[in-house]
């Protein structure tokens, strides 16, 4: 039996990584009929197939650390969440979500800000200070001047990282300029809409030479949490825990569990107030506590 890695699965067949070479494997069947499905990203435990060379049988999927279900992978380290500067324009709201889903999925979160040759005036200045002071490891980059790559490729090595973000940000662009190996497809941002077109489709695990491994995940600019098998179970005063700074409030809310939507005496609101929270991170907060709140009323109809 050899362990490996899965890289990627196509038309039915998984492709693991192990200390002789790339292996084509089917899954054994009992995967098939019930129970657990292989994702890329798995290790597993492979026996060859006698007299086909390169050909194995998954016998055996290893413990997962965590399983993420968009993009499907497991056992993915760290998550860099990618904004651009503009075309398209950032979409805070979609930041916030995916760190949440980052967080849940116990991942490492950067936020790569992309398309700094776009900003000569400056103007995702404040949004990068609001994250910093929030203690987010926040990078600036550029695949067209090269600025930031060097330092994400020190954040990425020997890792399993994911990139995501909205269509068109420059995820598979960013790649390319780590690596131009990989030679991933990216697309022209549309014109009309000034947004992206899906360029990228399916899911692999792709190799870094310097080392470790990143997964380029298709664009998207929706993505509901009321899904969330870890949110629905979750008390509504507990999601503040997505929100670090809320607890470096200057005071106390009056009421334990306070909820910081309209309570009284709420310090986290004196704080938005004051400039000590940035207001576009505390709106947020508001709606997609908001949005759990009709998702698990639906629920209940
Ligand atoms: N000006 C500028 N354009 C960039 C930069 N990075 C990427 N682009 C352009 O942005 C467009 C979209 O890039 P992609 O890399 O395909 O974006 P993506 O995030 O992978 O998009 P999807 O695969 O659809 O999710 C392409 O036209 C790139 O040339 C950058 O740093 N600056
Ligand atoms: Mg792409
Ligand atoms: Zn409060």
């Amino acid at each position: 039996m050899y362990e490996g890695r899965i890289m990627k699965g196509i038309g039915g067949f998984y492709y693991v990584n192990t200390d002789i070479g790339l292996i084509e494997c089917k899954p054994r069947g009992i995967f098939r009929k019930g129970r657990q499905t292989p994702l890329v990203g798995d290790k597993v435990l492979v026996s060859l197939i006698e007299g086909s060379p390169g050909q194995g049988i998954i016998r055996e999927i290893l413990p997962r650390k965590n399983m993420l279900l968009r993009p499907s992978v497991a056992n993915v380290q760290q998550c860099v969440v990618v904004i651009a500067t503009q075309r398209p324009q950032p979409d805070l709201l979609l930041l916030d979500r995916l760190l949440v889903l980052a967080q849940i999925n116990e991942m490492d979160k950067i936020i790569c800000i992309n398309k700094m040759d776009l900003d000569s005036e400056g103007k995702s200045q404040n949004v990068i200070d609001a994250y910093r002071q929030v203690g987010y490891v926040v990078l600036c980059t550029s695949t067209k001047t090269g600025q930031g790559i060097t330092k994400l490729k020190e954040i990425l090595k020997d890792r399993v990282s994911v990139f995501a973000g909205m269509s068109g940000v420059g995820k598979s662009s960013i790649m390319n300029s780590m690596q131009p190996g990989l030679g991933l497809k990216t697309g022209e941002t549309s014109q009309k809409l000034k947004r992206g077109r899906h360029t990228t489709r399916h899911v692999e695990l792709l190799e870094l030479d310097f080392g470790g491994m990143v997964v380029d995940t298709p664009g998207f600019s929706s993505l509901s949490l009321g899904t969330v098998k870890e949110l629905k179970d979750m008390e509504e005063s507990e999601f503040t825990r997505f929100y670090p700074e809320f607890g470096n409030s200057p005071g106390e809310c009056r009421f334990a569990g306070c909820r910081h939507i309209s309570e009284p005496d709420c310090s986290v609101k004196m704080a938005v107030e004051r400039g000590g929270i940035a207001g576009f991170r505390y709106r947020n907060y508001i709606k997609l506590l908001e949005e759990l709140r009709q998702s698990r009323r639906k629920k209940y109809d």
